[in-house]
């Protein structure tokens, strides 16, 4: 690696960080309020994102002052599930060092933002405190692993839980610069002949790397948009092996043609016996192989696309040491979210909750994040974060559930049966002011479009249709709105690229309708569409499956008829 020519300057930081240590310790002690660019960059690996708060950025520079830095912290919590203990931690961390909200991701997990770096270390230590980790939160490697959020019981999902645990355990950072950082570990002493990370090496992943697993005919984890995607198969009450789906990925730079979202392509079958080795074999072929000199082109899928599906097959063979059996055929039945309130396997309560864009806070309105904290004092829930940003609380007695919707109601904060089914089918990223990338706002305007977009499906008969929206303040796609069946993405403040197309069960990616869309033009564009979806769909026909069944030229003719 060290004499490879031309690798990106990210390689370079990553090899000389000395397995992520960089100058991190140091740095929190030199008094500044941000981090070096390599450290920036190592500090990732850790779950820690250096931001500055965007609304305040011009100006501060007019004042000649430096910009407001903070920091953001995203654990690793596989599968999303948190006990209250863990959950109450979250929560009172975000009133003492964030700024007063816990963010769930798209991935599962929980994010706290604006914590300055002065807090940074008793934020970390606090978060272990409660066993849950930051380390693989973000940074080239394997991140938070993520699985149907529904709180299943049998043999069935504990062994798939049980899977789930042995490769998040197998593919994880090894390196003790985590605890000699942030938890004041001793500083270990390898002999030379020992590495800290035997699956990753010095240089660890070429680019950022996604494992989602799901139960068959359950796609609400969108596995298609995963480096890896894992899927259960059932063989009466026991797991019978898994289908293994490779080179997913949403993100693409609005400037660049040829980058581009891909869904994950069937690879082949496994035994539970076969699934950490594959997955760790996967791994390597991309550790080894994928594009270290341009990171727009260096997650799996541009290695797959470039060297095709079988060429990659056989070095997951040559890597794991022995021919993979070919996958079985993935049928799904359902992508929703479990919202609502149900009662599981065991007779025990489920509720879940809509969380708009994630985002826990009290606000003047409703005292979200109070209330929530509340109930699982007094109920001590298990509590599940989901795949869409969404939050259950789960093994509760069915007399609990009623007590806690009750409380819910009367702090005016709505149940998932209360909201139109494209609120519940609906997400966005976190966008401006924290994210460094956005162009466009995305969390912070939303409200105000899909309200206006419900309107119109009231106005059209259609209220009781579920049509998925996502909105990202960037072409990246945090919130993967390349599956969504319309996905508006940010291309410059204010304005929008219209994505039309992709089906429910995230199988099949949308198409770009139109560019540059006003914000305030958002709505009005995809109303013709709507219109005449309302009067010409076919029986039970989705949104989605719509516009594909009619195709691009036929929207945009609808489109413009109604402005001209
Ligand atoms: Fe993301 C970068 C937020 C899920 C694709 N993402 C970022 C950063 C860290 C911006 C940055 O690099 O400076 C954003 C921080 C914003 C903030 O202020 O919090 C950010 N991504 C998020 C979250 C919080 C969105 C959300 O609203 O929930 C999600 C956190 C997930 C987690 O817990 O790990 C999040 N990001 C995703 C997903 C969806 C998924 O994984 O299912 C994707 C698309 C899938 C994929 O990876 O292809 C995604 N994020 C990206 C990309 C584009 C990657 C690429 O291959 O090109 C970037 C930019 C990058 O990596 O250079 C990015
Ligand atoms: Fe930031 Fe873009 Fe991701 Fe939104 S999609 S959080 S704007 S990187």
């Amino acid at each position: 690696m060290a004499d490879e020519k031309n690798v990106s300057k990210v390689e370079l930081i990553k090899e000389a960080s000395n397995h992520l240590r960089g100058t991190i310790a140091e740095a929190l002690q030199d008094g500044t309020s941000h981090f070096s660019e390599e450290n920036f960059q190592v500090l990732k690996f850790h779950g820690v994102y250096q931001q500055d708060n965007r609304d305040l950025r011009k100006a501060l520079k007019k004042e000649g002052k430096e910009r407001a830095y903070s920091m953001m912290i995203r654990a690793r919590i596989p599968g999303g599930v948190l006990n209250a203990e863990q959950y109450l931690q979250f929560d009172r961390l975000a009133d003492l060092y964030g700024s007063g909200s816990l963010r769930i991701t798209t991935r599962q997990t929980f994010q706290l933002h604006g914590v300055l770096k002065h807090n940074l270390k008793e934020t970390i230590r606090s978060i272990n405190e409660v066993l849950i980790t930051t380390l693989g939160g973000c940074g080239d490697q394997v991140r938070n692993t993520i699985c149907c959020a529904a709180p299943h019981h049998g043999p069935f999902y504990d062994e798939v839980r049980a899977d789930l645990l042995a490769v998040v355990d197998r593919l994880s950072a090894k390196t003790h610069a985590y605890h000699e950082i942030w938890l004041d570990g001793e500083k270990v002493t390898l002999d030379e002949d020992e590495t800290e990370e035997p699956v990753y090496g010095r240089t660890y992943l070429p680019r950022k790397f996604k494992l989602a697993f799901a139960y068959e005919g359950d796609n609400c984890s969108d596995i298609y948009s995963n480096d890896i995607g894992i899927v259960a198969h059932r063989d009466g009450d026991a797991v019978a092996g898994y289908t293994l789906v490779v080179g997913g990925g949403m993100g693409r730079t609005a400037s660049d043609k040829n980058t581009h979202p891909a869904l994950a392509k069937p690879l082949a079958f496994v035994t539970r016996d076969q699934l950490v080795d594959v997955c760790t074999a996967i791994v390597k072929v991309q550790r080894d192989h994928g594009n270290r000199v341009d990171r727009k082109f260096a997650r799996m899928k541009y290695l797959i696309e470039a060297k095709g599906l079988d060429w990659f097959k056989a070095q997951v063979e040559a890597v794991y040491g022995a021919k993979l059996l070919p996958p079985r055929n993935l049928v799904w039945h359902s992508s929703a979210d479990h919202l609502g309130r149900h009662v599981d396997e065991n007779g025990k309560g489920y509720l879940g909750l809509f969380i708009a864009s994630g985002r826990i806070r009290d606000t003047d309105e409703v005292p979200l994040k109070t209330v929530l904290r509340e109930i699982v004092q007094t109920y001590r829930p298990v509590i599940r974060l989901t795949t869409q940003q969404n939050l259950l609380l789960t093994e509760l007695s069915v007399e609990a559930l009623d007590e806690i919707e009750q409380k819910l109601r009367a702090a005016g904060i709505h149940l998932a049966s209360e909201f139109p089914p494209t609120r519940l089918a609906s997400m966005t990223c976190v966008a401006l002011p924290t994210c460094g990338l956005a162009i466009a706002e995305s969390e912070r305007v939303f409200p105000a479009v899909i309200r206006q977009f419900e309107s119109v499906l009231e106005e059209l008969g259609l209220a009781e249709e579920s049509i998925s929206v996502r909105m990202t303040g960037c072409a990246n796609g945090c919130a993967r709105p390349y599956i969504a069946e319309i996905g508006f993405v940010g291309r410059a403040l204010g304005k929008y690229d219209v994505f039309l197309g992709a089906n429910a069960e995230g199988t099949r990616l949308n198409q770009l309708f139109k560019e540059m869309v006003p914000l305030d033009n958002l709505v009005d564009t995809v109303r013709p569409l709507l219109k005449a979806y309302a009067e010409e769909r076919l029986p039970n026909e989705r949104f989605g499956d719509f516009c594909h069944r009619v195709g691009l030229e036929r929207l945009r003719e609808l489109e413009s008829i109604s402005v001209g």
